[in-house]
């Protein structure tokens, strides 16, 4: 039961947790805000870049594809009944991630942090907030069906443990400034 919800939970959101990772590389260029301000703060700052989210947001979807090529393999293997992505829920996942991060970005700003700046919380579950909503917003009975209420409440447990856990892998390996 709980390795079920755990599974299901986990491959449901990987395409949600590849798009800000593949950001942190393929990022760069002109900033989706064309750095124009507000308040006197940047409206997203430099890291939201137009670059950045279009490749996330194209890896995440191939990925969500990708795995409906292995799932017979990977259910089987692990005896659980694994959802497939439809395109949409795939692009939904993935863009809803970026999205939510971007969001992230527009409400440090507001409150004053700097681009990089450490959120803790936010910075942990915004894509997770925006991947969900976007998803359940593009694809309500696939949403419903596949993120029942424990599978969520799995989701939003899991997920700071592994962004903490791969940040810090990218902050070790070079890719990233800060470890969060
Ligand atoms: N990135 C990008 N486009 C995005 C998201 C991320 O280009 N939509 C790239 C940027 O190079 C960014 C890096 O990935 O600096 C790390 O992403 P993130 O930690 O989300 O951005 P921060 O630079 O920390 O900026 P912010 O304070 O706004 O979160
Ligand atoms: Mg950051
Ligand atoms: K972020």
């Amino acid at each position: 039961m709980v390795v079920t919800t755990l599974a299901t939970a986990l491959w449901a959101m990987l395409p949600a947790y590849l798009p800000n990772n593949v950001a942190v590389v393929a990022g760069g260029g002109r900033p989706i805000d064309g750095g124009r301000t507000m308040g006197g703060n940047r409206l997203l700052g430099d890291g939201k870049t137009w670059r950045g989210t279009a490749v996330g947001t194209v890896a995440g979807t191939l990925l969500a594809l990708g795995l409906n090529v292995v799932h017979d393999s990977i259910a089987g293997l692990l005896g659980v009944a694994l959802p497939f992505f439809p395109l949409r829920v795939g692009f939904a996942l993935a863009f809803g991630a970026m999205l939510g991060d971007i969001g992230a970005s527009f409400v440090k700003r507001r409150t004053g942090s700097e681009r990089g700046a450490a959120f803790p919380g936010l910075d942990q579950l915004d894509f997770v907030v925006g991947a969900l909503v976007t998803t359940a917003v593009v694809a309500p009975a696939w949403f419903g069906a596949t993120f029942t209420l424990p599978v969520v409440v799995a989701v939003l447990i899991a997920t700071p443990v592994l962004h903490v856990v791969t940040n810090v892998g990218a902050y070790l390996l070079g890719l990233k400034d800060e470890p969060w």
